[in-house]
């Protein structure tokens, strides 16, 4: 059997994406993450039901904005494009200055100073994007970027831009290849709500084609501090620890409703504390290490399971949005500390309870 190389999202999903050359495609080779089925978790919370997790951490930047970064910034330079814009709570930022390094034109970013992660802060530095630390939150950024991409020469990066949210609907695909059928819901982080957004047009698409013949619950989640779509109104100054969905004014609100109401959905919030529970529990029970806001996502299912909300059978596929590594301050500040010991074999011994 000949193996097909693999060729990242854009070259696998072709007949559902907008058309682009082959030369002009600027890939890292983003996509084909793991589902990874909950073992110890899964036992723990309910055995009637199956748990999947989509480990978007696996992307060549750490997260799934990869998967819109590839089609927008292939569209951009198939345009002639010579730079791209965004603001970012990070991971965004993170993704368009490396596909912007690979493709060698030049990236911007605004970011909300001392509000993103070092992890994130380091990549944008690493691949060459000049930064600019805003002392406003992502809310304002996007507002200052969107406005300088309208009147000048540069192209908005955002998940307004329509090419990101084709890029991240292949995660659908991939799962419903995967499983071999939709789950029965789908649980996503909601920050500017583009990738529930996403995941929804990825499923319907499936279902167009007739490659499926139902569609999940989307299932989506805010921080407490940060959820004007549950509220139903923009939050001035949104708080939470998941600074990655530390946003008060989504681009895609309306979207992310839709996708909510046309599938039987929910979009419900957690507090910061349970986020913070979820993430210990993803990586210390399952070896699973993701960052907070993706851990919103089992805080949801752990709510939602204790009112009774599952049914048995159900099959819940949650996508872990980012890895743990961009924000190894907060893993540190949950985690046991570590033991500080004289270096000898007999307190080392001690401590591992053997002597
Ligand atoms: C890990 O990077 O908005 O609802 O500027 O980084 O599609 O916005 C990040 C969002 C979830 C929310 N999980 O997704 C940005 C940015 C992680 C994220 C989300 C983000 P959307």
């Amino acid at each position: 059997m000949i193996l097909t190389k693999y060729g990242g999202v854009i070259r696998r999903y072709r007949e559902f994406l907008p058309e682009i050359d082959d030369k002009h495609i600027v890939t890292l080779l983003e996509g084909n993450t793991p589902l990874i089925k909950s073992i110890n978790i899964n036992k723990i919370i309910n055995r009637d039901i199956e748990i999947y997790f989509k480990y978007e951490g696996l992307n060549p930047t750490g997260s799934f904005k990869d998967r819109g970064m590839t089609m927008a910034v292939s569209k951009a330079v198939s345009s002639g494009s010579k730079a791209v814009i965004c603001a970012s709570t990070g991971n965004t930022s993170a993704s368009a200055s490396a596909y912007a390094a690979r493709a060698g034109i030049k990236s911007f970013v605004l970011i909300p100073e001392g509000k993103i992660s070092s992890g994130k802060l380091s990549q944008a530095l690493a691949h060459g994007a000049t930064v600019m630390q805003i002392r406003g939150n992502f809310d304002d950024a996007l507002v200052i970027t969107r406005e300088i991409a309208k009147d000048y020469e540069v192209t908005l990066v955002n998940s307004v831009n329509p090419y990101r949210l084709e890029g991240q609907k292949t995660a659908s695909f991939e799962i419903i290849d995967e499983l071999g059928a939709p789950p029965t819901h789908h649980i996503l982080p909601v920050g500017n709500a583009g990738n529930i957004t996403a995941y929804w047009e990825g499923y319907k698409e499936y279902f167009d084609a007739k490659k499926i013949d139902r569609l999940p619950k989307m299932l989506g989640f805010q921080a407490e501090g940060s959820a004007p779509i549950v509220l139903n109104h923009i939050v001035k100054e949104p708080h939470t620890v998941a600074t990655a969905i530390r946003i008060g004014n989504p681009a895609s609100w309306q979207k992310a409703v839709s996708a909510r109401d046309e599938s039987d959905g929910l979009i419900d919030s957690v507090s910061d504390e349970d986020i913070l529970k979820a993430y210990s529990m993803l990586a210390s029970m399952e070896g699973v290490f993701c960052e907070p806001a993706s851990a919103i996502t089992l805080a949801g299912l752990i709510k939602l399971n204790k009112r009774g909300f599952f049914k048995k059978g159900d099959v819940c596929v949650l996508t872990l949005t980012g890895h743990g590594l961009k924000d190894p301050g907060n893993a540190i500040k949950v985690s046991k500390e570590p033991v500080v010991v004289p270096c000898d074999k007999h307190s080392v011994l001690t401590v591992m309870g053997l002597a």
